[in-house]
């Protein structure tokens, strides 16, 4: 114990000469707090600083390559691989919370940890998240410590943008081109957005017209059905794209996973469908508390995408 303190002590007086890993603008401050005042500002800077570049991005991607609905962890990782391989794409993330990350904060019911089986460690190892290697499965500490970081690196990408709060209410068709399908069918050109309050108070407040952003490629990632959830597949069905949803299906770890990222594909031209929204088009299991298969089906959603936006 006595040794431990004295460690605290040496660690202290380290970080205040700033060579304790601390940057040396940061050790600076420390120990100064009487004397210590903000740099001055005007209450309207703030406000300009805010929607300066918030309506530039909306301006620079009502035209953008390619869209992705919902940043939940398959979501996340669709915009890691595609902002990572394409960094001459501009990538639009638009997710209804106002907290990106869906269900990936925690690993299952309220328990902290999140299991990954092999080989989706090769996503883990890639973005830089550190891991317990169990053999044919891995875990990572935390489920928070897997979505902050791939938050993170995904909005360090200059080619990415996330719009959160923003809730997707319905996609931009226009009909196939022949050769395309079969006649009636409708290619996806886009998508229709609302800030989320007003999507979720089109009822009690007067229609408050949407928004909309241009993409030759979609790729819908809104998990399974629920207040917000597959969203893009049931819209499909409601304009007769999809005959009917065959429904999500009980848990089965083994199967489900598999099954979720083989059939990440392009539904309708111009609409790719990852992660646990494509288990109520299928029929596919639930996986419960593993997330392998959304990571890698994120990772699969983006390899389409490429090649749907390259055709
Ligand atoms: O807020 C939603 C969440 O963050 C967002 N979303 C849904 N509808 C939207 C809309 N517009 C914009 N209309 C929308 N955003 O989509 C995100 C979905 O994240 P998720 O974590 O629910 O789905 P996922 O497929 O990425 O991960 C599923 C994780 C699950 S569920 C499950 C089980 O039930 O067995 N097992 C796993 C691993």
């Amino acid at each position: 114990q006595l040794a431990f303190a004295s460690k605290k002590a040496k660690d202290a007086t380290a970080v205040a000469e700033g060579t304790d890993g601390l940057t040396k603008p940061l050790a600076d401050l420390m120990g100064n707090w009487d004397t210590f005042s903000f740099a001055p500002i005007r209450e309207s800077t703030v406000s300009r600083a805010m929607t300066r570049r918030y309506f530039a991005d909306l301006d620079a991607h009502a035209e953008t390559d390619i869209v992705i609905i919902g940043a939940g962890s398959c979501g996340l990782s669709a915009a890691y691989t595609l902002g990572t391989l394409r960094p001459d794409l501009r990538i639009t993330m638009i997710e209804a919370g106002v907290a990106p990350g869906g269900g990936a904060w925690l690993g299952g019911q309220l328990l902290s940890a999140m299991v990954m089986r092999k080989p989706a460690d090769a996503f883990l190892r890639e973005v830089g998240v550190p891991f317990d290697d169990e053999g044919d499965h891995v875990v990572v500490k935390h489920a928070a410590l897997f979505t902050s970081t791939v938050l993170a690196r995904v909005l360090a990408m200059d080619n990415v943008k996330l719009f959160n709060a923003t809730a997707v209410e319905d996609l931009i068709t226009r009909p196939m081109e022949e050769g395309e399908g079969e006649k009636g069918g409708v290619r996806i050109a886009g998508v229709v957005t609302n800030w989320t309050l007003v999507s979720m108070h089109h009822d009690d407040q007067s229609c408050m017209d949407p928004n909309t952003v241009n993409a030759p490629v979609v790729i819908s990632t809104t998990g399974h059905d629920g207040p917000f959830g597959a969203f893009s597949v049931k819209r499909l069905v409601s304009m007769k794209q999809l005959e009917q949803l065959q429904g999500m299906r009980g848990l089965d770890m083994q199967r489900a996973e598999d099954a979720i990222v083989k059939n990440t594909r392009e539904i309708v031209p111009g609409l790719i469908v990852g992660g646990m929204e494509l288990s109520e088009i299928d029929g596919a299991n639930r996986m419960g508390p593993t997330f392998g298969a959304m990571a890698l089906s994120g990772v699969k959603a983006a390899e389409e995408a490429i090649r749907v936006f390259d055709l």
